[in-house]
């Protein structure tokens, strides 16, 4: 289906979100590899069901369905945000928080939720998997810590960004450039930690061209 007269080793990102996409491209660019992403596909691909009950266990479930559906080894990302004064919610839960819904509905419930709690401590965290058709991984983790804004600010990045406040930059992720947030978030670090692992990265993905 592809060109694969390339000397880049190729990697699908397996994800349907497109704000994780956008961030993920240019997170990966140090590590010259040819990407593939979910709309490469002609019609699109049911989505697993992300019953693990972490963070690592749904990012492991996506990345091996997707590099078995799609013949080519896959990096998913499973992350969310986690509010100390709720017990950590929505956590893995993220996309689900409130049922179904949208980006809209959730900042919205959040919203409803942090009214009058003092504390709005709360950290994004991102954990990428690269599997490959077999049972061996790779993984790393990255983390942003923050505040829960009183309201929306900003119209960039996606989920719940405009609701949240970086203390270092003094602004909520969504008034951030994508540049800008790609220097800080969870999911910078994590790919920075990818790309530091270059030669285990290149090592993995040749032996699932050989398998
Ligand atoms: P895929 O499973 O296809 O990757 P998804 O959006 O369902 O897409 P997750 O299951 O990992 O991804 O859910 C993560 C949710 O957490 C995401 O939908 C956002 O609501 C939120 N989230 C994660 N990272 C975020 C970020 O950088 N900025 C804002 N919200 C984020």
């Amino acid at each position: 289906m592809f060109n694969s007269s390339t000397s880049q080793p190729t990697l699908l990102l397996a994800t349907s979100n497109l704000g994780k996409i956008g961030e993920l491209t240019a997170i990966l660019k140090p590590l010259s590899l040819r990407l593939l992403t979910l709309a490469d596909w002609p019609a699109k691909i049911p989505e697993p069901e992300e019953t693990g009950e972490d963070f690592l266990a749904n990012a492991l479930i996506k990345a091996q369905y997707y590099a078995k559906v799609c013949g080519y080894p896959a990096l998913a990302d499973d992350s969310g945000l986690m509010v100390e004064a709720l017990g950590g919610r929505p956590g893995v839960a993220s996309a689900r928080y409130g049922g179904g819904g949208t980006d809209g509905s959730r900042k919205l419930k959040l919203l409803r939720e942090m009214v009058g709690l003092k504390n709005r401590r709360a950290k994004f965290k991102s954990v990428l998997v690269l599997a490959g058709s077999g049972a061996e991984y790779l993984t790393w983790s990255g983390e942003l810590a923050g505040e829960i804004a009183e309201k929306p600010l900003g119209e960039g990045g996606f989920g719940y960004d405009p609701l949240f406040w970086e203390p270092i930059s003094g602004k909520t992720l969504a008034q951030l450039t994508l540049e800008e947030k790609n220097r800080i978030s969870h999911r910078a670090k994590a790919g920075q930690a990818m790309a530091r692992d270059f030669e285990a990265v290149r090592k993995f993905l040749a032996g699932c061209q050989e398998s």
